[in-house]
């Protein structure tokens, strides 16, 4: 009988004990679980306000280079652009930050230069492409394969069979290039290519979409002069060399061409080919920084008179 009533007891005993555990047990993960969901809303909120951060200031870095090329805007139509200022503004660089001008902690870089620097993309002598080893042959080939109206190439081109078996299938646009970030849908171009490398210059940098064909000679580069098919060698840096010379030195017609001696009579009737003395469009670099976020802006834009308009905007590396 004691026997009996003890073993009840202690039967009794290791229950209340088990449950007193289990009790405990279930505390315990209640207590981890409310701990692990505080410190996952913890983590989910220092997320949503990191994310947050980063809207903010990938729109505060987007309007300070808006802000830039607004800035560019106001100095164009400050005043009239003559030869020589079209120079002075193509070297036109400033941190907005150091002139006090912007309380954001952000910082603004930008600079303009003359879109008729560069090659038209639409209208050069197509012989310009022999003197390229930025690129190879067959993707030259592939450029004006895009802008011709014919759907016929070689084995090195590509025209609609080829775009339309893309992963993303599009059809070869067969008509000029209205800007020059289209060269990316061209066959073999990509963002080395396109914005260049420490090597080489990017096509970018080299071709505009605008203009009539004809480079700025006060203000186009040794490089892109020596683009230029028939002319001697000596043509870039002796034009470099005369603007060089003195801040006053520019040309105003072809007759300016005689200031420079070292050109042969065939140089000066090719350079009267190739050349004009003036700008419409211009190029704008405005490089808007807020912390971790940067937006970095290319806008061509148009001048008549002193009335400036964007033509075009693009994002870039
Ligand atoms: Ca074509
Ligand atoms: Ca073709």
């Amino acid at each position: 009988m004691f026997l009996k009533m003890y073993t009840t007891k202690a039967l009794f005993d290791t229950l209340r004990l088990k449950r007193g555990a289990s009790v405990l047990i279930i505390v315990m993960i209640v207590v981890a679980s409310l701990a692990a969901m505080s410190a996952g809303l913890a983590y989910r909120g220092r997320m949503e306000m990191q994310t947050a951060k980063n809207y903010i200031d990938s729109l505060k870095a987007y309007h300070l280079a808006i802000g830039g090329i607004d800035r560019i805007r106001a100095l164009f139509s400050a005043e009239d652009i003559s030869p020589a200022r079209i120079k002075q503004i193509s070297e036109f660089e400033k941190d907005v930050q150091e002139e006090g001008l912007f309380e954001t902690a952000g910082r603004l870089k930008y600079r303009a230069y003359d879109e008729m620097a560069l090659l038209s993309i639409n209208k050069s002598d197509p012989a310009v492409w022999t003197n390229f080893d930025e690129i190879e042959e067959a993707t030259a080939q592939c450029i004006l394969d895009w802008m011709d109206e014919d759907n016929m190439t070689d084995s090195s081109g590509a025209e609609d069979e080829y775009y339309i078996a893309c992963q993303t299938g599009y059809q070869c646009k067969d008509k000029n290039i209205e800007a020059i970030r289209e060269l990316l849908y061209v066959r073999w171009i990509d963002a080395k290519i396109y914005y260049g490398d420490d090597e080489r210059q990017g096509l970018m940098n080299l071709f505009s979409a605008y203009g009539d064909g004809r480079v700025n000679i006060n203000t186009v580069s040794v490089d892109v002069i020596d683009k230029l098919p028939g002319l001697g060698s000596g043509v870039g840096p002796a034009v470099e060399h005369f603007r060089n010379t003195d801040s006053q030195n520019s040309f105003a017609s072809s007759q300016d061409f005689s200031q420079i001696t070292e050109l042969s009579e065939m140089d000066t009737e090719l350079l009267g080919q190739y050349c004009r003395f003036d700008s419409e469009y211009f190029r704008i670099y405005s490089f808007g920084t807020a912390d971790e976020s940067r937006c970095n802006l290319m806008a061509v834009v148009k001048l008549k008179g002193r009335d400036l308009k964007i033509i075009s905007i693009e994002r870039i590396q």
